[in-house]
């Protein structure tokens, strides 16, 4: 068995300070997770025995976040049937459009979940993460109701001055 549950891929070590958002969320939950700069086109064989392996290791699911053409994800579910969540990253001219469009666009087949451009989607991937890790596992549901109970909170208790 591997020790970790989620793979936390990226196309290159310029999208450490995005994909370190969805970390965060894990670490903050207890989720193990392995965290590892892979390449659909820099590094295409290592990517592609990543992506086989990992569910015979133990793994459940994947997030990978890449900028412009962003195909790791794409890529990563074409070589696994685990759940992928791909995070496109505003890193090129188009400020994220371009890796956008080449996340989510996938042929009918090989599905990725597609979150929203840059830090916030990384975040909302580790979220999506846990919340399907939390169909098997009651403790990590008591956790997401009071991540949200805090949630609530600081927004009602915000004072404008
Ligand atoms: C993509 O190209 C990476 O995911 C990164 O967002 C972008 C730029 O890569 P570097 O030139 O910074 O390595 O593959």
């Amino acid at each position: 068995m591997s020790q970790f549950q989620v793979a936390i891929l990226m196309g290159s070590d310029s999208d450490v300070p995005v994909m370190q958002e969805a970390a965060t969320v894990l670490k903050e939950f207890g989720v193990s997770y392995d965290m590892r700069v892979l390449s659909a086109h820099r590094t295409p064989k290592e990517t592609a025995e990543y992506a086989e392996n990992f569910r015979s290791k133990g793994g459940k699911i994947f997030i990978c976040g890449a900028g412009v053409s962003a195909a790791l994800a794409g890529v990563v579910s074409a070589h696994t049937t685990l759940p992928v969540i791909g995070v496109p990253i505003d890193s090129g001219p188009l400020q994220g459009f371009d890796a956008l469009l080449s996340t989510v666009q996938m042929p009918p087949g090989v599905p990725v979940a597609g979150v929203a451009i840059g830090k916030g989607g990384s975040k909302n991937a580790g979220l999506l993460a846990v919340r399907i890790l939390s169909l098997a596992d009651e403790a990590l549901t008591k956790k997401l109701e009071d991540f949200r109970e805090k949630q609530r909170q600081k927004i009602l208790n915000t004072k404008i001055s």
